[in-house]
């Protein structure tokens, strides 16, 4: 019997700052009844779901110091538990239509044992029965750690959030082998390796993306294509699928990538968004389709060379260009002739 998960990608468009979570779950609750009414088994919520994208704006007065002073709105984006009383809802909600999902948030941990509460970027996957099964915390965290006045906006991830110490974990869910990864995760190839050597089936991955990229602004007219440029190669290059979910549209004044997507292990996209706001896309994704991908041209056991590859997790590796120094030439005239022995 093919193995087959039918997931629903749900698109959100702006949430104001005014926004609450009340009213925001209030719009992802109708999503997920669309999703169920589809048929869906799954409904993968974008990055930060529950407010707007905070990290735009400079929240806080510690200044270079890292994060200090007067924290109350900056406090208020981040949830201190979940579900909380405002994400209830959803979790009832999913558990009474058999609907799982996943939604991304920020995470604010209780103090650990030296006191400290941590700020993470996070997702959880919650069953067909409304319990959280898994959590991702993000691994690449873009962006700026402190003000920098001269942009139009501001993009203070790095501020606000610290680094996954946990990585890439794949999850037995679903009948399939699921998952995640948030939003700058996409654009790095490891992301899926390390997720596609643990025999990924699906990676589900929100994402937050301004359209204006103050650093360069020569890739604004290439981010459309570059989001799913990185998400097809991902799929493709694994054998796996990819759930690719925006929140999009005009949010306080900033322009968001919409496009969508669920992609197939073939690196084709199936299904994609048509608008820039609240929208339901949906598909049947075949898990089996990854084999045909992960058991010949991607084959890992069989083709895979991770000697070669060590310069990428190991810093004491040689580069290429040590290891693979053309010997110098016994004569060195100075006509240009590098006929000598040695010479290429
Ligand atoms: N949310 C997020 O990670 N956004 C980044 C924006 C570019 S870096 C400032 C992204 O990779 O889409």
């Amino acid at each position: 019997m093919t193995r087959s998960v039918h997931v629903g990608a749900a698109q959100l468009g702006p949430i104001g700052r005014d926004e609450s979570r009340d009213e925001v779950v209030q719009r992802l609750l109708r999503l997920l009844r669309r999703g169920a009414q589809n048929g869906c088994e799954l409904v993968v919520f974008p990055e930060l779901a529950l407010t707007t994208f905070f990290p735009r704006w400079y929240l806080d007065d510690g200044g270079d110091a890292g994060i200090g002073g007067d924290t109350t709105e900056l406090d208020s984006y981040y949830e201190v538990e979940m579900p909380s009383i405002a994400t209830q809802a959803l979790f009832d909600e999913a558990k009474r239509l058999a609907v799982g999902f996943c939604l991304g948030y920020a995470e604010l941990t209780p103090p650990d044992t030296d006191g400290i509460r941590h700020r993470y970027n996070t997702y959880v996957l919650v069953d067909r029965q409304g319990e959280i099964t898994a959590k991702y915390r993000k691994v690449h965290i873009p962006g700026h750690e402190s003000h920098e006045p001269w942009r139009q906006f501001q993009h203070l991830e790095r501020r606000y959030f610290e680094e996954s110490p946990d990585g890439f974990a794949v999850h037995d869910a679903l009948g399939g082998k699921i998952g995640m990864a948030i939003c700058n995760d996409r654009r790095w190839p490891e992301t899926y390796r390390v997720m596609g050597l643990q025999g990924v089936e699906m990676i589900l991955i929100g994402y937050n993306t301004p359209l204006n990229y103050a650093p360069d602004p020569s890739q604004n007219p290439l981010q459309a294509f570059h989001n799913h440029l990185v998400m097809q190669a991902g799929a493709y290059q694994n054998g796996t699928w990819v759930v690719g979910v925006a929140k999009g549209g005009v949010e306080e004044g900033v322009e968001a990538l919409a496009q969508t997507a669920i992609i197939a292990p073939s690196g084709q996209i199936v299904a994609q968004a048509t608008t820039i706001g609240d929208e339901l896309i949906d598909a049947h994704c075949d898990l089996d389709m990854c084999e045909r991908y992960k058991k010949t041209l991607f084959d890992f056991d069989r083709y895979r060379r991770p000697a070669m590859y060590s310069v990428i997790t190991d810093p004491t590796s040689k580069s290429l260009a040590d290891s693979h120094a053309r010997p110098k030439p016994v004569f060195d005239h100075d006509d240009g002739d590098t006929s000598a022995e040695g010479a290429p």
